[in-house]
């Protein structure tokens, strides 16, 4: 590995902060995105404690009346056609009143409460001194019981996504079938392709069903009806990150002097759904399921080996042993594809149909090592940061041949190389 991965990874975080938050990238994304902020403050916490605390801290100055954080904070001082949909297609405004940040009104997977524990760990004193989880810790409490209060369209006490933005996720296979149901709306220019070629990006079929969605979730002022959904699953990844985000909310109330005990029955919950609801025996894995057909999407989405990042997961060992087969062969590539690799859908270089992308690598080692497949979560993190050091922080990779794909120096490409090498192989 060459000498300076660290100095460039600090690089392009210190390059893609922009005074309260980190941008993803600078072209492609130039405002604050949900997850990425919690991906980004994980590896930020090694450069500047109190810049990845800040993170936190204006992702969730934005969180709406109802406790969603919302998936885009729209930094004011971009303008508003560098991004589509921008401020002027979500109008928040409308329903959070005057005195909120222009955001979207869509979520994303919640991997915050995880990452404010992490942030915390890494430098407890100042943290303190900031009375940084105190005031995080009843906005991360709102975030979650928006999710399990006003998102379990289901009745299997599961998070449904309303959105393929949502799933963080966007283009999966995953998404093919109930997505197909949408009709696409049109009258919008794309901004995406000023920055990415076209092979890498979702269709325009695809982009036409999204845009649909969101206008639609708009015009009903953002409730959640589900009857006002045409999408509407039950995603293993975001249903998981609750789950660990519970666990580590269970550590930040015992940081409190407050009860774990309502965390950690969460948590038990939140699995035996997961588990019940959304994992297949015959093949080893969790699958999203349809709300509205009722049915598994048995597709080979890396979204269903997510789940191996919650704490005391009982099926761990049947998804480690999927993660070393056919469809992924972690075992030999270390990188995730993010579908299926003997799929006729796999596509290496689109986005979420097959490329590995590093947050997802970031979750499979920790989930690795969770459950003790310590030697198998080296393979990925070594794999992870040769990839790094090869192409660059690029967006995603192709997992076959690591030919770097998407942006160019990508925010939690980079914070997830900076966390990984603080730690031994
Ligand atoms: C839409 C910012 C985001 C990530 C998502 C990724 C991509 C946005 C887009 O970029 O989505 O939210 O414009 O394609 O799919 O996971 O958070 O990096």
């Amino acid at each position: 590995m060459s000498l300076g991965l660290r100095a460039r990874a600090s690089r392009v975080l210190l390059d893609n902060w922009h005074g309260q938050s980190t941008v993803p990238s600078g072209g492609l994304y130039p405002h604050q995105w949900s997850w990425d902020s919690a991906f980004i403050a994980l590896g930020l916490r090694h450069l500047s404690p109190r810049r990845a605390q800040r993170e936190l801290e204006s992702l969730f100055g934005a969180q709406w009346p109802d406790g969603r954080v919302p998936h885009i904070v729209f930094d004011a001082a971009t303008p508003a056609e560098a991004y589509f949909p921008g401020p002027g297609f979500w109008c928040s405004a409308a329903v959070t009143g005057p005195g909120f940040p222009a955001t979207s009104g869509l979520v994303q997977p919640p991997v915050h409460a995880l990452a404010a524990w992490e942030t915390f760990r890494a430098a407890r004193d100042s943290a303190r001194e900031r009375g940084f989880l105190p005031r995080l810790y009843p906005k991360l409490v709102a975030w979650h019981r928006y999710l399990t209060g006003r998102r379990d369209f289901g009745g299997h006490g599961l998070v449904s996504v309303v959105h393929p933005w949502e799933s963080g996720m966007d283009n999966s296979p995953a998404w093919d079938e109930p997505l197909a149901r949408v009709a696409p709306a049109g009258g919008f220019r794309r901004r995406d392709l000023d920055h990415a070629a076209p092979g890498e990006r979702p269709t325009e079929l695809d982009y036409g069903r999204y845009v649909r969605l969101a206008r639609t979730y708009r015009e009903h002022g953002y409730s959640d009806d589900p009857a006002g959904h045409a999408f509407a699953v039950e995603d293993p990844l975001t249903n998981a990150l609750l789950a660990a985000s519970e666990h580590a909310l269970a550590e930040i109330a015992v940081e409190l002097g407050r009860d774990p005990a309502p965390h950690l029955a969460e948590l038990t919950r939140l699995t035996d759904a997961l588990v019940d609801v959304l994992f297949d025996e015959g093949d080893g894995c969790f699958h999203a399921r349809d709300v509205h057909s009722g049915r598994l999407l048995r597709t080979g989405s890396v979204a269903g080996l997510v789940p191996l990042v919650v704490p005391g997961l009982p099926v761990a060992d049947a998804l480690v042993k999927t993660t070393l087969g056919p469809r992924f062969r972690l075992g030999e590539l270390g990188l995730p594809a993010s579908f299926d690799l003997t799929d006729a859908l796999f596509e290496a270089g689109r986005y979420w149909r097959g490329p590995a992308w590093f947050n997802i690598g970031w979750l499979l080692w920790r989930g690795l090592r969770l459950h003790g497949a310590r030697e198998l979560a080296g393979t990925v993190r070594a794999a992870l940061l040769a990839a790094a050091d090869d192409v660059g922080f690029r967006e995603y990779v192709d997992p076959l041949t690591r030919t770097g794909h998407g942006a160019h120096d990508f925010s939690w490409t980079a914070a997830v190389i900076l966390d990984l090498l603080e730690w031994e192989p």
